[in-house]
């Protein structure tokens, strides 16, 4: 299974396909606007709710009994840092959305700790994002984004929220956290889509 996004194939030997303005490192930074919440597998949820206001919720037992896939690729963070052939494992948000009945165009993300970020549901379907608890062999640290975070790759990486709790389905589209703040609503790496106006 592979994210099936230009740039998002996992090649090592090649010299790497970036997007414009990306810039080579090897590091992973970490990236958060605020302290990273501590949240036990115990508590964890998951929650989608539709836009006629139907919950459905799934625990971390819930999730981990879904199919899994192990996405993999490239990921692009606006400041400027790709980082090449990432290994994450986790269930695709096709799966979640198979129990939601929903025809909402937009989603808003919510994480624990309060951060938001909006997308639409078309980006989230058909193989493109997944919820991610695995990172390279390992839990998903709560720097990263432990236990859960989303994976939407072929988006600038501050779509794919840290400790993800859930999802508002919505037929009108409300700019998340880093939104507000004049970053890119939509974030296309390949159309260099940082800011608003970009
Ligand atoms: N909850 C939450 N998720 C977040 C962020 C954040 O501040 N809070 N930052 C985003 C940004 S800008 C990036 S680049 C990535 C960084 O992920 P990392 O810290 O695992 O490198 O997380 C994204 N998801
Ligand atoms: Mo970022």
């Amino acid at each position: 299974m592979s994210i099936v996004t230009r740039g998002f194939r996992g090649r090592r030997d090649v010299a790497p396909d970036l997007p414009p303005g990306q810039y080579l490192t090897h590091d992973f930074p970490v990236l958060s606007a605020g302290p990273t919440p501590r949240v036990d597998h115990d508590r964890w949820q998951f929650t989608i709710t539709s836009e006629a206001g139907a919950r459905h919720t799934w625990t971390w037992r819930d999730l981990l009994a879904l199919p899994n896939e192990q996405p993999h690729g490239d990921i692009h963070c606006v400041t400027k840092w790709p980082k090449l052939n990432t290994h994450w494992k986790g269930v695709s948000l096709d799966v979640l959305f198979d129990a939601v009945d929903t025809g909402a165009d937009y989603a808003v993300v919510r994480s624990y700790g309060g951060y938001t970020t909006n997308l639409p549901v078309e980006d989230l379907l058909d193989g493109q994002a997944w919820l991610v608890y695995r990172y390279e062999d390992d839990d998903l640290t709560p720097e990263h984004g432990g236990p859960v975070r989303l994976l939407v790759a072929h988006l600038y990486f501050w779509k794919s929220a840290k400790w993800v709790k859930g999802l508002e389905l919505s037929d009108n589209d409300e700019p998340g956290f880093r939104e507000t703040l004049g970053y890119h609503n939509y974030g296309d790496p390949w159309r260099e889509q940082r800011y608003t106006g970009d």
